[in-house]
């Protein structure tokens, strides 16, 4: 779990003219911000225990405990519960049929537990057990629900490298893959972004860098890597003359249909999430207006490039602007785009609540229902079953 943003906002002297050139936020000049300041990622954008759905029960076992009850849980705990049958009928139908395993208890011990605590269980089960969690996790699950919990209980930096990795590795190079890498440079916080890389190059022998450019094709290529390079001042410190300046220079991009820009390539992999909130203002207000529109409607810069076509690098770009603006609408559609028609994208779905459940979970639940009239809990429970879903519902915050 990533640590809640604590740092206040501060002022950074600019060294060149000698005088303060970045401010903090003022409300006077900034006034416009004010309606999206309680959506603030200095609040809750990289982790808030506030907005997570994930529920941890007020007295947590200790680790030796929870370790204890995974391994007898690998070990079949319906051995006590199945008296009537003579012990060697029970091992006859487990060699036979795999039987043995309580996914229930499994569930209940990693599914309530946070980052930290999961963590804490993995080390205490290899030192009682000298056996790694996560392997004992892959011979005793299967399927979407084994994918699932081996995601969760995986640090996440070795997670998300997993996944990008996987993402870069697909035959299919459609928004679907290449979403998972903005996500990794845009939604996460600047520090998790440098763990995944390090733990990307331990797992691959290669830089992430180096596989982005060898499975994607430009213009593709050029916006992810910039992204991925990145290493964002984390705090809120924001400048207005650089935020008009550069809204001016996205509208450039966009007016000569150039998305992939060394301008636009620099400004989105360079600038801090703040910043790039205020240039996105700034370019809706400075260049919004259209003469097929309403007059009080502004246009922006998303919906100005999604005008510029329906290509890859268009929807790329769209989701490196939702990642920045507002995460939980771009989750919040790969939960719907996952659920939605017939069929699930299992992979999509369990990505977006494994990774999310403990950072944002509740704003998402919250955009999902503003969005699709039907809350998110019903969507998972319609297009889910057995132990994924109970495990899904576990960590949106149901109780078995
Ligand atoms: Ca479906």
């Amino acid at each position: 779990m990533e640590e809640e943003g604590k740092q206040k906002p501060k002022k950074r002297n600019d060294k060149r003219n000698g005088k303060s050139k970045r401010k903090r936020k003022s409300k006077s000049r900034l006034s416009f911000l004010f309606a999206w300041d309680c959506f603030s990622p200095r609040r809750n954008n990289w982790g808030n225990r506030r907005m997570a759905t994930l529920g941890v029960p007020d007295v947590v076992p200790s680790p030796a405990q929870d370790s204890q009850t995974l391994k007898k849980a690998f070990q079949g705990t319906s051995l006590s519960s199945s008296l009537v049958f003579s012990f060697w009928v029970l091992c006859l139908i487990r060699s036979k049929m795999g039987w043995g395993t309580d996914e229930k208890a499994i569930i209940k011990v990693l599914g309530r537990r946070n980052a930290g605590q999961r963590r804490k269980i993995k080390e205490t089960y290899q030192q009682l057990y000298n056996e790694s969690l996560i392997h004992a996790l892959q011979s005793e699950l299967s399927g979407d629900f084994g994918k699932a919990v081996i995601l969760w209980t995986s640090d996440p930096p070795e997670r998300d490298a997993r996944l990008a990795n996987e993402a870069l590795k697909s035959r299919r190079k459609g928004i679907n893959q290449v979403q998972v890498i903005v996500e990794l440079a845009c939604a996460y916080s600047p520090h998790h972004l440098v763990a995944v890389r390090q733990a990307y190059c331990s797992l691959f022998d290669c830089s992430l860098e180096e596989d982005i450019i060898l499975y994607v094709d430009l213009p593709v290529r050029k916006i992810l890597v910039g992204l991925v390079r990145s290493y964002r001042y984390d705090k809120e410190v924001v400048d207005s003359d650089v935020a008009e300046a550069e809204a001016a220079m996205l509208h450039e991009a966009i007016e000569a249909k150039q998305l992939d820009h060394d301008n636009v390539v620099l400004i989105l992999g360079t600038r801090n999430i703040f910043q790039l909130k205020l240039t996105f203002e700034c370019y809706k207000q400075n260049y919004g207006n259209h003469i097929d529109q309403p007059f009080h409607f502004k246009q922006n810069f998303q919906q100005d490039v999604e005008s510029c076509g329906n290509g890859i690098l268009e929807s790329v770009l769209r989701v490196v602007i939702w990642c920045i603006d507002s995460p939980e609408k771009h989750f919040a559609e790969v939960i719907r785009a996952s659920i939605v028609g017939l069929g699930t994208d299992e992979d999509s779905l369990t990505r977006a609540i494994v990774s999310r459940a403990e950072i944002d979970m509740v704003k998402i639940r919250g955009e999902y229902y503003e969005v699709n009239k039907t809350s998110l809990e019903d969507a998972v429970i319609g297009d889910t079953s057995g132990d994924y879903k109970a495990f899904l519902m576990t960590l949106l915050g149901a109780t078995l």
